[in-house]
């Protein structure tokens, strides 16, 4: 039997495999059948019906779980639907902190979606745990981080973050869609749930839409899994057999992403058509410190930074772009281009969007697992050829 005491490598490249797995196969099969037989008297073991589970399912929920070391994991259709079926776990009068600064959909869906539903939210800075504690009212019930931030990178204090809410006993979910398993497990720390945007790392190859959610308490799971079946928000098996596929190279991956984001953005950092950079694993990020402590391995493949000038210099920049691609999305072994302003970030309102940061000259770049060079070069050429001179806006 696989053995969850092997490195992260070991057990990522082995993701669907156990001894004796069916028929000798070396890769899990996937599984179409949308039903399956049951027999009297036992009429209720086993699949029954693929929404409510299914074997390529199951065993990329258990396989990522032993990835992000907890004890279940399930999957949902994406990362918003995670988000989403999370949230069914609360009620009308109930209240929410929210980091600030959050993938535009996350923040769409808490703003425009649930906000219907009676349930409260506040959007939190969470940079200090004595001030977020202040915030924290007799109807709170859940904090949900973002570590890093999407688009901005703030990394909050998250052990003393998770310990106050621990203290008010808040439900801690942490996305982790950015650091991935490799980089960070905030399990370890005592969240009570972690999520993915499977889409992203996770899959690696951007042709999958998918979300994860991991933990260790059980009845957490069991009323997460109802959820799952009743709202249905489920993946495909052909989904499920992909997401593994990608997850068996993610260590290679991610250690090809922490080592070219580095690279990539000390070389922004000292172009003079960039303003300013923001990355992690830079002296320069205000969190640094934070950062060292918290991601031992490595600092992830998002860097985030400003062109000098105004909205016509950026849009030159991605116009100049030869390899890399102007797209939303990121973590796959491409390097991708995103202006949150115009593309990730549009759902959210100009005026809070540029209160927090998010101005038309920001870039995002997930930087891809392509040969360095290949990415410097484009990054400089698409720089060194912004023109000089000033627009008439
Ligand atoms: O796209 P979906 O699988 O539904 O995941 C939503 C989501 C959740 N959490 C984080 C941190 C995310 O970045 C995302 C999706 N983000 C993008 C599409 C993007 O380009 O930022």
């Amino acid at each position: 039997m696989k053995s969850t005491s092997y490195n992260f490598d070991t057990l990522a490249v082995h993701i669907d495999q156990e001894h004796n797995a069916e028929k000798g196969a070396v890769v899990i099969p996937i599984t179409l059948s949308t039903t399956f037989e049951k027999k009297y008297p036992n009429i209720h073991e086993g699949f029954e019906y693929a929404r409510t589970n299914n074997p390529t399912r199951q065993k990329l929920e258990k396989s990522v779980a032993d990835l992000e070391k907890g004890k279940w994991g399930l999957a949902f259709s994406s990362g918003s639907a995670t988000l989403s079926t999370i949230c069914q776990l609360f009620e009308t009068g109930d209240h929410i902190l929210v980091i600030d600064d959050v993938y535009g959909g996350t923040h769409r869906y808490f703003s425009q979606v649930l906000v219907k539903s009676g349930i409260q939210f506040n959007f939190s800075d969470m940079m200090h745990a004595e001030t977020f504690e202040k915030e924290i009212r007799p109807s709170t019930k859940m904090v949900w981080i973002e570590i890093p931030t999407n688009p901005l990178l703030k990394i909050c204090p998250l052990t003393e973050i998770i310990e106050v809410s621990k203290k008010h006993q808040l439900l801690v979910v942490v996305d982790n869609t950015f650091m991935s398993p490799y980089n960070l497990n905030p399990l370890t720390l005592g969240a009570d749930i972690v999520v993915h945007s499977a889409t992203k790392y996770l899959n690696g190859h951007s042709d999958v839409v998918m979300g994860l959610a991991i933990g260790n308490d059980l009845g957490i799971y069991e009323r997460l899994k109802f959820l799952q079946n009743a709202s249905g928000m489920t993946p495909s098996p052909f989904d499920c057999y992909l997401l593994m596929r990608g997850i068996k190279t993610l260590s290679i991956r991610i250690k090809a992403h922490n080592e070219n984001a580095i690279r990539v953005a000390e070389f922004l950092e000292k172009h003079p058509n960039v303003e300013r950079v923001i990355y992690p694993g830079l002296p320069s990020h205000p969190q640094h410190s934070r950062a060292i402590q918290l991601f031992e391995k490595g600092y992830g493949g998002i860097i985030s930074f400003f062109i000098r000038g105004d909205l016509s210099k950026t849009i030159e920049f991605f116009q100049n772009l030869s390899l890399i691609v102007l797209a939303s999305s990121l973590g796959g072994v491409e390097s991708l281009c995103n202006h949150p302003a115009f593309l990730t970030h549009s759902a959210v309102p100009q005026d809070i969007r540029l209160k927090m940061g998010i101005t038309d000259n920001l870039v995002r770049l997930s930087v891809g697992i392509e040969h360095i060079d290949d990415i410097i070069n484009d990054l400089k050429q698409a720089l060194d050829r912004i023109s000089t001179q000033t627009s008439a806006q």
